[in-house]
């Protein structure tokens, strides 16, 4: 019986450049969020040497940076991580907003893929909860996201 091929990226990440994009603001999150995407390269056959870590201010300043990265065509695959936690004021919706769309479009531009990690959530608990607390370990997943599609686009390619 004949079947529909299936096209899908693995998650080897032996031969993979990587960069992490993370935001300094919230950074007692976003370092459990770095920690969790470097541990899940790691995990994939990534060595320290195939992964930069890049600071940035916070999540907002993350497009311009991630544009660079994915132009300069040194990289595979790009993951942003951050923390939107809303307080009281309207800033949240402007900051995270801006931030994924602009991250959307450096990838739908540029055609180098990024990990979306950038937590947006209203309290501090519920965001600790999603770095590496009881919601799991968003960086770990935005991070084998990247690969993925990295991977999957070099089958593609070809
Ligand atoms: N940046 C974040 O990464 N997370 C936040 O929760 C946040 N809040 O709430 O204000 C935040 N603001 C800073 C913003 O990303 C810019 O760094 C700042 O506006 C300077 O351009």
């Amino acid at each position: 019986m004949d079947h529909p091929r299936v096209i899908e990226g693995d998650l080897q990440a032996r031969d993979l450049k990587f960069a992490i994009v993370a935001a300094r603001f919230n950074d007692f999150i976003v370092d459990k969020l770095v920690t969790g995407a470097v541990e899940a390269l790691r995990r994939h056959g990534a060595s320290d040497q195939q992964i930069d870590i890049v600071r940035v201010p916070g999540a907002f300043e993350m497009p311009p940076v991630l544009r660079k990265l994915a132009v300069s065509r040194g990289y595979d695959a790009l993951v942003a991580l951050g923390a939107v936690v809303r307080g009281d004021t309207p800033h949240f919706e402007y900051v995270a907003g801006e931030c994924a769309s602009g991250v959307a479009r450096v990838a739908s531009d540029t055609g180098v893929p990024v990990g979306f990690g950038v937590l947006t959530a209203d309290t501090v608990e519920q965001a600790i909860d999603r770095a590496g607390g009881k919601a799991g370990n968003k960086g770990a997943e935005a991070a084998l996201a990247a690969l993925e599609l990295a991977n999957l686009l070099r089958r593609l390619a070809v």
